[in-house]
């Protein structure tokens, strides 16, 4: 059966990744993909998905411009990650088929949504600026787009940005709580708990390069830049898949082994803890008498997956 989805991205090279699996999977059926800022800023992330729409032959999918920063804070950007232009400084020709939308990426959402009422999976590779504003503008968004997932936070594993917060949530700590506080949907999350773990080896790379593919092509060009980041964290030649392996485990929910339904909230105001996704793990939680967190829906965080099927499943997929 395939899955509608929304694919909100703020494209970056893992997102890239996580993009170009899903364009591979006849599983996933894409309505639309939606920009936001994060990984770069808005204009660069949204000419990142237009590139990469228009590299893999695909630019019948329609893209929405969305949020180019968060509800508070100035936005920043690590240019040292992603590159200056959001996927390795790869000098992509200017798109020239991909137009944008003329509505927001919100309201794309709301209009998605209502189309295809109970049908969509939102799925968010980055801030979750543009599901909170559409559920801003649409207060009923939940009935329509019950189910939602989410690559960001950090619950049991470090932060990435801050020694508590991962980058996603920390671009828009008031979105991400918007969207966990709300009643009606169902939240997954695919944090660092399991992405930072999940690494696309120096192995893998050679078998892409090994694929002449229009996506082992594009994806040739990216991910080295993601690597030369990650492997002196790593201590190998390796970098993380965190929006590929959402993507993944949309596609595959086999692929999940693990999974905790846990009361999550993001620490708005810490001296040094802002953004962080704080869980209740507390195992008698469900007779405290703290009501602000027995009111707090769960969300499913996923705790473990099988990383080597998935990378093999990812290679698969793009025909590598
Ligand atoms: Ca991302």
């Amino acid at each position: 059966m395939t899955q509608k989805i929304i694919v909100d991205t703020d494209t970056g090279i893992d997102d890239a990744m996580g993009c170009v699996l899903a364009l591979h999977r006849s599983e996933l059926e894409i309505i639309g993909f939606t920009s936001v800022f994060g990984n770069a800023d808005v204009g660069l992330t949204t000419r990142n998905s237009a590139v990469l729409l228009e590299q893999l032959g695909r630019d019948d999918i329609p893209l929405a411009r969305g949020a180019a920063r968060g509800f508070v804070g100035i936005p920043t950007f690590n240019p040292e990650i992603h590159g200056h232009d959001g996927v390795g400084n790869a000098n992509f020709p200017e798109p020239s088929r991909v137009t944008e939308l003329s509505i927001s990426a919100a309201e794309f959402i709301i209009r998605a949504a209502r189309y295809n009422p109970g049908e969509v999976t939102f799925v968010a590779l980055g801030p979750l600026t543009n599901l909170a504003l559409a559920l801003m503008l649409d207060p009923e968004l939940p009935s329509y787009l019950p189910k939602v997932v989410w690559m960001g936070g950090a619950v049991y594993a470090p932060g990435n940005v801050t020694p508590v917060g991962e980058a996603d949530a920390c671009h828009d700590p008031e979105g991400a709580q918007m969207v966990f506080e709300q009643i009606g949907w169902e939240v997954t999350v695919v944090s660092l708990d399991v992405t930072d773990t999940t690494l696309f080896r120096a192995s893998d790379l050679e078998r892409l390069k090994r694929s002449s593919t229009p996506a082992a092509n594009y994806l040739q060009r990216i991910v080295p830049f993601y690597m030369d980041f990650y492997s002196p964290l790593l201590g190998e030649r390796a970098c993380a898949m965190h929006s590929a392996l959402t993507i993944g485990l949309v596609a595959r929910p086999d692929l999940i082994l693990a999974t905790e339904r846990l009361p999550i909230s993001v620490e708005l105001r810490g001296q040094t803890t802002r953004g962080m996704t704080v869980a209740d793990r507390r195992s008698g939680r469900k007779v405290s008498r703290n009501r602000k967190w027995m009111s707090a829906p769960e969300a499913v965080l996923v705790r473990d997956v099988d990383r080597a099927a998935f990378v093999e499943f990812f290679l698969e997929s793009i025909g590598a």
